[in-house]
């Protein structure tokens, strides 16, 4: 503000200053009162309840209770875990270890797959540190906790509107034991389209540096040449890469032979070539069959030497059945997720799956009360977030044709429902597959997934089907995200795109067949962090900057949300999407130890200008904002 004082001063505009010019205006020293934080949080509250939160508008606040919290005691210490092998003995140990444990190993993807899967990757930071030291305490056995990466660092800043980085930092403080694992898309990082490759080597060494230890690394079009930048930069930051092959397709199917045995080992062993220190198989819609599960895991482990780590979701539920012959076949480690936590689009049940394994000698060590106990918390904070759930009740094996991965399913629910396509669900579904095929038959998991389900959206929305695409794509503007594709800019499909169809799509561009982030000019990061100071007017940190390299729009729009609001991370759940009830009295913990107690006095009358006046009372005194009413 001095800055805008002294340059908006009538002397400063005339060029009529000197030396004098400072001490002389007191005016320049006199700023617009800046909001405090408690009127600032009010109006973020009283907006809220009035035009409710996207994705949860119109919707009553619930009345529910505290999450019940598992019995720990805080004196105890933390046992140590993998993340201390990791430290003290490095990756190529821990890959070691893992090997000649005979136990199956979890990963438990509570913290990010499980709610990116069940609740559009909605459950914000507050929820998940809540637990975290609990978790530590209770499950000091786990290989990892997946818990960044994939759809949570977006999803954060675009509608939680909290830094993920933050999160990042704050469970890493509650979970000293166990290895920290994130989902990162190779060269298209946490986001949706291939960046340069400085940037991806930034990305992972400032989380390697905030606490992240084993990165799954995937290429969206199972591309190894787009992975390997990705691993390097993980090898070089002494951490542990998991590189993975994404399941696509049905090795018991003969009719659809492009992805067969053969495939699925040839790109194993490139992984184990370049580097990786476990072989990931992300089964990310979970199509891997049991008897397929049995047959692959096999032939991969007598094709690599690495442990290999197997990712599914339980969609159609037989999840479990799946693991159990992959166990069988000698997989070092699966995914799982609390019980309340798991199951239909998510992860298969960690306590199910254990209890599946009695009379087993590959059964876990795992004090499988305590992992109950964790369950009763996540069904309790889980309640919070129904508006975001998928309407998915039961196990639906139509995912064996629809072939949606998990993460995509609710989150392009809610695209769909966005757009007014909410009572065609059914047929978006169809589309999808057939949007693959039209494809040439893709893997598809983010971003690909994404243009698979903007093109079955866009088909849907205005009445196409294949023959319309074929007969009219001249004249149709086809989503940036599908010209990107046919573009290259994801990538190569493996055996290459649709030619006709590229041609139709592409209407004269030229696509390239390079990695795409060699084509792109490397960020300069000097000059992001100077322009991004003057557009935030603070100190810039590095995680600022990239993610301001990685979504600039999403990143301004967070800032300027911080601005007018400040940090609504500290607000429960509850009112952060809904608001308050008249008359309801809550706590807010803005810092350590500063508590606010707000209640909603009354709602004023909407003006002829569309706002309305609202009363608070603020630690026992009177407070009113003025908000507008959207409705
Ligand atoms: C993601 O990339 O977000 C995924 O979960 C892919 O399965
Ligand atoms: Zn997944």
């Amino acid at each position: 503000p001095f800055l805008e004082n002294v340059i908006l001063h009538p002397k400063f505009l005339n060029g009529k200053y000197d030396t004098t010019f400072i001490d002389q205006s007191p005016e320049l020293f006199v700023f617009p009162k800046r909001k405090d934080r408690g009127t600032k949080m009010l109006t973020y509250i009283a907006s809220t309840t009035l035009n409710g939160f996207q994705g949860a508008e119109n919707k009553k606040k619930p009345a529910l209770p505290k999450a019940r919290m598992p019995h720990v005691d805080h004196n105890i210490e933390v046992h140590k875990g993998t993340k201390q092998l990791l430290d003290e003995q490095g990756p190529e140990a821990v890959a070691e270890w893992l090997k000649q444990q005979n136990e199956v190993l979890y990963t438990d993807t509570t913290f990010r797959d499980a709610h990116q899967s069940l609740l559009a990757t909605r459950v914000r930071s507050k929820d998940l540190e809540q637990i975290a030291e609990p978790t530590a305490k209770l499950l000091p056995n786990l290989f990892s906790v997946e818990m960044w990466g994939g759809a949570t660092f977006d999803v954060s800043y675009r509608f939680l509107k909290e830094d993920p980085w933050q999160r990042l930092i704050h469970l890493r403080e509650k979970m000293p034991n166990v290895l920290f694992q994130m989902l990162l898309r190779a060269s298209n990082a946490v986001g949706y389209k291939n960046y340069p490759d400085n940037l991806i080597k930034e990305f992972v060494e400032k989380s390697s540096q905030a606490g992240i230890d084993v990165f799954r690394i995937f290429d969206s079009l199972n591309w190894v040449k787009g992975m390997t930048l990705a691993i390097d930069s993980v090898r070089n930051n002494n951490k542990i890469a998991e590189a993975a092959i994404c399941y696509t397709g049905d090795i018991l199917d003969s009719s659809r032979p492009k992805y067969d045995l053969a495939y699925y080992k040839s790109m194993a062993k490139e992984l184990e070539q370049a580097g990786s220190h476990i072989l990931g198989i992300k089964d990310m819609a979970g199509l891997l069959k049991p008897e397929a599960a049995y047959q692959l895991i096999s032939t991969l482990k007598e094709s690599v030497d690495i442990p290999i780590h197997l990712h599914t979701h339980d969609t159609s539920g037989n999840g479990i059945f799946t693991y159990a012959r992959a166990i069988e076949a000698g997989v070092d480690a699966v995914d799982v997720s609390a019980s309340t936590m798991s199951g239909l689009t998510s992860q298969p049940s960690a306590t199910s799956l254990w209890y599946a394994l009695a009379g087993s000698e590959r059964q876990p060590q795992m004090d499988i009360k305590a992992y109950e106990e964790l369950g009763q918390y996540w069904h309790d904070v889980r309640s919070y977030y129904h508006d975001f759930e998928s309407g998915m009740v039961a196990p639906n094996s139509e995912v064996y044709e629809h072939e949606m991965p998990g993460g995509q399913y609710s989150n392009l629910q809610q695209q769909a429902k966005a757009v007014g396509l909410e009572d065609k669900w059914d047929e978006v579904k169809k589309m999808y597959r057939r949007v693959n095929d039209m494809f040439g038959d893709i893997v598809k998991v983010t971003p690909s997934s994404k243009v698979v389900g903007d093109m079955a959206l866009f088909m849907v929305q205005n009445g196409l089907n294949e023959d319309d695409v074929y007969e009219q794509g001249d004249s149709i503007d086809f989503p940036d995200s599908v010209i990107e594709f046919f573009e290259g800019y994801l990538g190569q499909p493996y055996e290459g795109f649709p030619q006709e169809l590229q041609r139709i799509i592409l209407k004269g561009r030229k696509p390239v067949s390079e990695r795409p982030g060699e084509l792109m000019p490397p960020v300069d990061f000097k000059e992001l962090k100077e322009s991004l100071f003057h557009k935030l007017d603070r100190q810039v940190t590095s995680f600022d900057m990239i993610t301001y390299a990685l979504y600039p729009k999403v990143f301004m729009d967070y800032h300027q949300f911080y601005e007018q609001y400040g940090d609504m991370s500290v607000l429960d759940t509850l009112t952060f999407f809904y608001g308050m009830r008249l008359g309801e009295e809550i706590e807010v913990e803005i810092e350590q130890g500063k508590t606010l107690i707000v209640k909603l006095v009354s709602i004023g009358e909407a003006q002829p200008d569309g706002t309305r006046v609202v009363y608070f009372e603020l630690n026992g005194q009177p407070r009113e904002v003025v908000v507008k009413d959207e409705n």
